[in-house]
């Protein structure tokens, strides 16, 4: 069993152990009346604690949809370029709302939205760009049990997309840390690599300079 499947297995029994105690019956009489468990507990709460509804909002002006690379031939090249797309947003950090009741919240999206696309790991099953939007309307792995009990914890509607099915995007603060997220794997790639260049400079960096400077 390597590391990945380890961990699975961690995470399974976890999450199994969490449903054993959720769903395990109360002793009648003490705390409750009659054969009842944590969940019928939770039922009764969550059902007076019922946060507000939360809807995810992509904004279709700003869009990582444009993200691209060009041959010179292309018709595209010269109408949208990362320079073009810059001054269009006019460097909007942020792409999108999340609408709750009356209160709008800007969705943080640097990373979906001007990483360059050869260096963008993530891909759509239909071959587009898979942005902080798509991340947020993923269904959450956990049972439709523990996603009403997680919302009533943390207070959040995790339904997003409004399917009946707990999201990513509707865990707290994710309109925050789910691009950055997204990004990381580029991000340590690139500080790797700006790394291991700063740490073999003195084996290269002279070679470099005495043939392109004229000394
Ligand atoms: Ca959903």
């Amino acid at each position: 069993m390597n590391i990945r499947e380890e961990f699975s297995a961690g995470i399974q029994n976890t999450r199994d152990s969490l449903y054993d105690v959720y769903t395990m019956d109360l002793v009648p009489g003490r705390l409750v009346p009659g054969d009842q468990n944590v969940k019928w507990v939770v039922d009764k709460v969550s059902d007076k604690l019922q946060p507000e509804n939360k809807v995810w909002l992509d904004d279709d002006n700003i869009g990582a949809e444009t993200v691209s690379m060009f041959g010179a031939s292309d018709p595209a090249l010269g109408v949208e370029n990362f320079k073009t797309m810059f001054d269009r947003v006019d460097g909007n950090m942020f792409d999108g709302i999340v609408q709750e009741g009356n209160k709008q919240k800007r969705i943080f999206a640097p990373f979906s939205t001007y990483m360059p696309s050869a260096l963008w790991p993530w891909q759509r099953s239909d071959g587009g760009r898979y942005t902080v939007h798509d991340f947020a309307e993923k269904d959450l792995p956990l049972s439709e049990d523990l996603s009403k009990t997680v919302a009533m914890i943390v207070q959040e509607d995790l339904d997003i997309d409004e399917d009946g099915v707990a999201d990513w995007g509707g865990l707290p603060m994710f309109r925050f840390w789910g691009d950055p997220l997204l990004g990381l794997p580029t991000t340590v790639l690139i500080a790797g690599l700006m790394f291991g260049a700063a740490v073999t400079f003195p084996s290269w960096g002279p070679i470099v300079a005495r043939k392109a400077l004229p000394i």
